[in-house]
C-alpha cells in the first residue's frame, strides 16, 4: 500500500497497542495486504528470503480493519487469508525468463569448480572488493565479493552485458564496471585503484604475515611506502608475527605448491604419530579444494574421544622444534565453552585450540623438486595452520576451515536468513525448536540445511 496509507494504518494499530514492525523479519506473524492480487504478493514475499513465511498469516486488510474495530487480533478466517497461488504465473518477461533462474544468490546453492570462465571479469571486481576491504568498508566490499562469487559459478563465459540480465547479487556498480570491460576491454575505476599509490602500498603491506589493513594503514599514514623503510625504520615496533613476517618473507610471500603442501602433510603427519598414534591429519582449506597453490597449508587434526585433544598442539610444537624444523609459532590456547552456544555474532575466528607455524621444508622432501636444489638453500620457510577441535565438533570444524571464505560465509547467511538456524564452525542451532542438530560427517550438515551435498572441489565460491 501506499506510504501514508501505510504511516496512517501503522499508527491505527500502534494506538491501539498492536505491535506493527517496519521490516518484514522472521518475527513477523501477520502479514496484511491490500488490494495486491495473490500471484503478485507471492512471489515478491518469497523473493525477500525470510525463513518461516510458511507459518505466517497472510492476510487481506479485511482482518486489519476488523481487529481494529474488535481492539484485539480477530482470530485468522479462511476468507482473510490470501491464498498462495498454486502454479505462479508467468510473467511476460523478466527473470523468469531469464536462463539464469535456477542460480541462487547463495554460493552454497552453486557449485564452483577452480574453472573460472569469467576471470577477466571476477578479477576486476576483485580488486574493488580488496580496495575497499583496505578502507574497511564493509558493504561495497561484500557486494563486489559476492558478484565476483556469483560469475565464478557461471558453466560459460559472459560475452556482453545483456547476457546477465537475471543474475542475483550483481548491483549498478558492478554492472558499470563489467560494461566498461566489454567496451572498452578495462574498466577505469579498476585501473585507477591497480595504478592508486595507496592500494599498491596496502596490498604490498598486508603480503606481510601478521599485518592487516588497519596497521597497514597506520604505516601508509606516517608516509612509508615501501618493506625496506618499515624494517629500517627504529622508531616502528613490530610484534613477534610481523618480525617473523619479514625474516621469512622472501619463502612466505611466494605461493606454495600442492606438492609442497603434500609433503609438508607427510612431516606434520609423522610429527603428529609421534605425540599421539590415534590422532588423524585432514588437509583442509584450498588444497582440499583442490587448488593447485595457495599462501598456507591448513590442517586439521581430529582426536578421538571427549577431551582428548587438550595438550595435543603443544606437543606437536615442541616435537617439531626439537627435529629443527621449527622457525616459528603461535599457540592459541582453546576458548571453546559449549555452554556459550549458539553464539548470535560470527567471529572471524572459533575458538579451537590452534596454532599458527612457519615450518623449515627441505626441497629434497618435495617430489619433483629434487633437481632444483642445487643452487643456494636446500629449504623453504612455509606457513602452516593446525586446529584441534574436540572430536564432537569435527564435522562442523572441517566445514568451517574447507572454505572458501564466500562459501562459508554464504552458508552462515542462508541457515540464518532461510532456516532460521545459526551456523559456525562450532555448531548448527535451530533457533524455531532451540535445539542444536548433531553432526559427525558434512554431508549431515547440508542435510540438516535442506542443502544439496556440496563436495569440497565445488567450494570454491
Ligand atoms: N576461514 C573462515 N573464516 C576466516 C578465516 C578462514 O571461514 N576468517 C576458513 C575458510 C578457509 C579456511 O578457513 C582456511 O583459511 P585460509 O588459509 O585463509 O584460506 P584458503 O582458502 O586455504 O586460501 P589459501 O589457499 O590462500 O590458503
Ligand atoms: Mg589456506
Amino acid at each position: 500500500m501506499g506510504k501514508s496509507r501505510r504511516n496512517f494504518l501503522t499508527g491505527l494499530a500502534r494506538s491501539k497497542g498492536f505491535c506493527v514492525d517496519n521490516a518484514l523479519s522472521s518475527k513477523v506473524t501477520h502479514i496484511v495486504a491490500e488490494d495486491n492480487p495473490a500471484h503478485e504478493l507471492w512471489p515478491w514475499l518469497q523473493e525477500q528470503g525470510v525463513a518461516n513465511l510458511d507459518k505466517m498469516n497472510v492476510l487481506d486488510i479485511s482482518w486489519f480493519t476488523q481487529s481494529m474495530r474488535a481492539g484485539q487480533p480477530i482470530p485468522v478466517e479462511v476468507q482473510h487469508r490470501i491464498q498462495k497461488p498454486s502454479v505462479q504465473p508467468k510473467p511476460e518477461a523478466g527473470p523468469q525468463d531469464s536462463p539464469w533462474s535456477t542460480v541462487s544468490q547463495y554460493a552454497c546453492q552453486r557449485r564452483t569448480t577452480l574453472y573460472n570462465r569469467n576471470k577477466i571479469l571476477t578479477d576486476a571486481l576483485e580488486v574493488l572488493a580488496e580496495n575497499y576491504e583496505f578502507i574497511e568498508s564493509k558493504g561495497p566490499c561484500l557486494g563486489f565479493k559476492r558478484a565476483a562469487s556469483v560469475l565464478k559459478s557461471l558453466p560459460m563465459p559472459i560475452r556482453s552485458i545483456d547476457e546477465i540480465e537475471g543474475l542475483p547479487c550483481l548491483g549498478p556498480e558492478t554492472m558499470a564496471v563489467i560494461q566498461d570491460v566489454f567496451e572498452c576491454g578495462s574498466s577505469s575505476k579498476v585501473e585507477e585503484v591497480l595504478t592508486d599509490e595507496r592500494y599498491q602500498t596496502l596490498k604490498i603491506f598486508t603480503s606481510v604475515f601478521g599485518v592487516g589493513p588497519k596497521t597497514a594503514e597506520k604505516w601508509y599514514r606516517q608516509g612509508l611506502r615501501s618493506l625496506e623503510q618499515i624494517v629500517s625504520d627504529s622508531s616502528i615496533h613490530l610484534n613477534r608475527m610481523q618480525q617473523a613476517g619479514f625474516q621469512y618473507y622472501e619463502d612466505i610471500s611466494k605461493p606454495v605448491s600442492k606438492a609442497e603442501a603434500e609433503a609438508v602433510g607427510q612431516i606434520i603427519e609423522e610429527v603428529v604419530s609421534c605425540v599421539n598414534p590415534d590422532v588423524t591429519i585432514t588437509l583442509t582449506g584450498g588444497f582440499r579444494r583442490g587448488k593447485e597453490f595457495g599462501h598456507d597449508v591448513d590442517f586439521l587434526l581430529s582426536v578421538p574421544g571427549h577431551g582428548k585433544e587438550d595438550g595435543l598442539l603443544p606437543a606437536v610444537i615442541d616435537q617439531l622444534r626439537s627435529q629443527g624444523i621449527l622457525l616459528y609459532s603461535e599457540f592459541q590456547e582453546s576458548t571453546f565453552d559449549l555452554s556459550k552456544l549458539p553464539s548470535r555474532r560470527f567471529e572471524a575466528m572459533d575458538h579451537f585450540q590452534k596454532c599458527f607455524l612457519i615450518v623449515k621444508l627441505k626441497k629434497e622432501q618435495v617430489v619433483g623438486q629434487q633437481e632444483k636444489q642445487r643452487c643456494g638453500r636446500d629449504w623453504k620457510a612455509l606457513r602452516v595452520d593446525l586446529v584441534a577441535p574436540p572430536a564432537e565438533r569435527y564435522a562442523f570444524a572441517l566445514l568451517g576451515w574447507s572454505g572458501s571464505t564466500q562459501f562459508e560465509r554464504d552458508l552462515r547467511r542462508f541457515a540464518r536468513l532461510e532456516r532460521n538456524m545459526l551456523l559456525d564452525n562450532h555448531a548448527l542451532y535451530d533457533k524455531t525448536t532451540n535445539t542444536f542438530l548433531q553432526a559427525k560427517t558434512e554431508e549431515d550438515i547440508f542435510t540438516h540445511l535442506g542443502l544439496d551435498y556440496i563436495e569440497p572441489w565445488q567450494r570454491n565460491a
